[in-house]
Parts: structure tokens; C-alpha cells; sequence
């Protein structure tokens, strides 16, 4: 089941499938609800977003960056739970980084027709912690470049309970969403969850 990338990053598949990931993320939509934000260019970004844990990120006119404060609730985000703080955990310890401590989990909701750009993490204060990201729902196909943009990009395919790891030298690889196409999950309906868990500061 653990499938390399390439050095620093791990497909560990179908290491999460338990449906109480995806009650987690009603719940935590319940407190933060989704919704879609809007990039410093003044772009909305089509997949939909919440966050749990101490810090969430936020994009709007003003730049990307980490907020303890939910923007449109005024509140903190809800707490992460203990089974993402322990499944995060675990994954990276089985990657080879065994002292993850995420302080922040973005939630993103993609429909059918919406995508992710290729785009680098770099928001965070510590790039030697890795990143954990957790697919729930419809599949998707993930593309994973190199350090630098024009890097040649790989496809792999992302489906429910999967778990992969991007650390040390894949840390700051270029990587996207293809987009979502239609169809139906028992889990999340016409919906790709994922979770993405980070050391933010
Ligand atoms: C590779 N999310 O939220 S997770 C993101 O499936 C993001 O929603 C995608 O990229 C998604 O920023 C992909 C996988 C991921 C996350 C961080 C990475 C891959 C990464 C950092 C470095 C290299
Ligand atoms: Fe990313």
C-alpha cells in the first residue's frame, strides 16, 4: 500500500476510509461553514474551503496567510479532532517524520468542474515539517511537479482514503488538482474532500 513519488513524498492508499472522517468534516462545516474566497488578485478560487485546528489559511484582497479567527464567523476555528491530530501523525511518522505536530488543517471542497492550479505551499514558517493531505469522496487526478515551475508535472490518481505525505526534499514541489469530473460518491455525493494538514508557525 505505500507507494513512493519520488524522494520525500508517499502515496499511502486507502489508509483512512472510515466514514467518521467525513462526519468530522460535517461537523467542522457546521461551526465554519464552506465557502469560497477570493484571491489578492481579486479572483474567486473555485474549490470551496474551511479549516479546523489553531490556525486556518485565508486568502482574500489582502494576501494569502494563517488567522486564528475564522473571517466570516469572527470565531476560532473549530478544534481539530483527535482522530485527524492522530491519523496525521501517524502517517508522517510512517513517511519518515516522526515529530508532526499540525497546528492547522485545511478543508477543501471541490464539485465537478473545479479545479486547483498548479501552485507551490509556501505560506507555512516551517518548511522542514512535512505536509499530510487526505483524499475522502469522489476521485481525482493529482499532478506533482519539481521544484521549479517548468518542472515536468506526474499523474497520479487520488481516490477515498487515501493519504499522502510531501516532505524534506518534495516540500516545496509544484502540485495541482486536475478537474473534478461528474459523479457520485456514497460518502460525500457529487464531492471530493481533502484535508490538508500543516505546521503553520
Ligand atoms: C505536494 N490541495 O490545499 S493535497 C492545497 O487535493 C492543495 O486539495 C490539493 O494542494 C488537494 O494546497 C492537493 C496534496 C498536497 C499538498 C501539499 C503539497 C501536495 C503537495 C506540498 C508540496 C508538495
Ligand atoms: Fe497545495
Amino acid at each position: 500500500r505505500d507507494e513512493p513519488l519520488g524522494p520525500g513524498a508517499m502515496i499511502l492508499r486507502g489508509f483512512a476510509p472510515d466514514p467518521a472522517m467525513v462526519e468530522e468534516v460535517a461537523h467542522i462545516a457546521g461551526i465554519s461553514p464552506f465557502r469560497q474566497m477570493q484571491t489578492p488578485g481579486g479572483r474567486t478560487i473555485g474549490v470551496e474551503m474551511t479549516n479546523c485546528g489553531a490556525l486556518g489559511w485565508v486568502s482574500d484582497r489582502r494576501g494569502y496567510r494563517y488567522e486564528p479567527l475564522d473571517p466570516l464567523t469572527g470565531r476560532p476555528w473549530p478544534e481539530m479532532p483527535q482522530r485527524f491530530r492522530q491519523l496525521a501523525q501517524e502517517a508522517a511518522a510512517r513517511a519518515g517524520f516522526p515529530d508532526f505536530r499540525p497546528d492547522a488543517c485545511l478543508v477543501n471542497r471541490y464539485v465537478p468542474g473545479v479545479k486547483m492550479g498548479l501552485h507551490q505551499d509556501r505560506d507555512e514558517a516551517d518548511l522542514d515539517a512535512p505536509i499530510v493531505s487526505v483524499s475522502l469522496g469522489l476521485p481525482a487526478t493529482f499532478q506533482f511537479g519539481g521544484p521549479r515551475r517548468g518542472d515536468p508535472v506526474a499523474k497520479h490518481a487520488l481516490t477515498h482514503g487515501d493519504l499522502v505525505v510531501w516532505g524534506g526534499p518534495a516540500r516545496l514541489n509544484w502540485h495541482g488538482i486536475l478537474t473534478l469530473k461528474p459523479g457520485e460518491h456514497p460518502l460525500t455525493g457529487a464531492a471530493r474532500i481533502n484535508l490538508t494538514f500543516r505546521r503553520a508557525r
